[in-house]
């Protein structure tokens, strides 16, 4: 044990979090980027690429959870799914809990990302041996490009931040892409980052999304470890989207049904944010 070990990410020059550690079980370098997990005193094992957290043991239920089921249970039929980025499991593990599931492809930048985790976060990992599940290493942008038109019926994009090469997974071609890649009833969900910080991003990713879907609508959770702590995430339907969502029996600890309807209730801030988009 190292004394008064403290990680710290740096969110914007003028912003810090800070998690004191008892342990560093693991940082190396991959082709991609740093990769590290650490044992905090407050939340639990933290993941960490290149010094940003992407998940950590405390509140990884509420990204992964809402990320998956709005989605999940706004498409009647959700047989084929994508996850693009999420080498971690956590957003796979939500997928796997829905019966109606048959396939989930988990498209993943950096192979070292899920050796790591099946090592240290095997809860969220563990789901990545579910035999629905194919791993697919490599770039998501690039495998979505080459997927075959109408292939899934939901489409998950568990991206880092929008640096380096995961920028594209925020990019108009991808959505292009995804749009070309989903059944006529399919649906899509992204993670869209925070409106404290990121709002122009959110703002445009919405007009983008609305160039090839007919739906699309904005919603948030809060997610302790994340910049500014309200985390948006972005739902876009080839189809206009059902008024209720498909009624799932799931053992959940964030998401129910109640709470989904209560996400996409807007703050005039964030209203504000998808309307700039145009
Ligand atoms: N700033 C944190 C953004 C991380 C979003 N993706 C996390 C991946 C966890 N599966």
């Amino acid at each position: 044990m190292t004394p008064n070990l403290w990680w710290t990410e740096e969110q914007t020059p003028a912003l810090r979090l800070g998690l004191r550690c008892s342990e560093i079980l693991e940082r190396r370098r991959s082709a991609y980027q740093e990769i590290a997990v650490y044992q905090t005193e407050q939340y639990g094992r933290l993941l960490a690429l290149d010094d940003l957290v992407m998940t950590t043991e405390a509140d990884e239920f509420v990204y992964h959870e809402m990320l998956a089921h709005p989605a999940l249970t706004a498409c009647a039929h959700p047989r084929r799914v994508l996850v693009v980025g999420g080498g971690d499991g956590g957003c796979v593990r939500e997928v796997c809990r829905h019966p109606e599931v048959e396939a989930v492809v988990l498209a993943e930048l950096d192979g070292e990302v899920i050796d790591v985790c099946r090592r240290h976060l095997p809860a969220l990992a563990g789901a990545l041996d579910d035999p629905r599940v194919q791993l697919r290493v490599g770039d998501g942008v690039a495998h979505l490009a080459a997927a075959a038109p109408e292939s899934f019926d939901v489409i998950l994009v568990d991206a880092p931040d929008p640096l380096g090469p995961a920028e594209g997974l925020f990019g108009a071609a991808f959505y292009a892409s995804a749009a070309r890649a989903l059944a006529p009833g399919g649906v899509l969900a992204a993670q869209t980052e925070s409106p404290f910080l990121h709002g122009a991003l959110i703002s445009r990713v919405q007009a983008e999304l609305r160039r090839h879907f007919p739906d699309v609508r904005l919603y948030w959770a809060v997610i302790p470890t994340y910049p500014g702590a309200m985390w948006t995430f972005s739902l876009a339907g080839r189809a206009p989207l059902a008024a209720a969502p498909r009624a799932a029996r799931l053992a959940t600890r964030y998401w129910s049904a109640e709470v989904q309807r209560a996400a996409f209730a807007l703050p005039p801030f964030l209203a504000a944010l998808v309307e700039a988009g145009g």
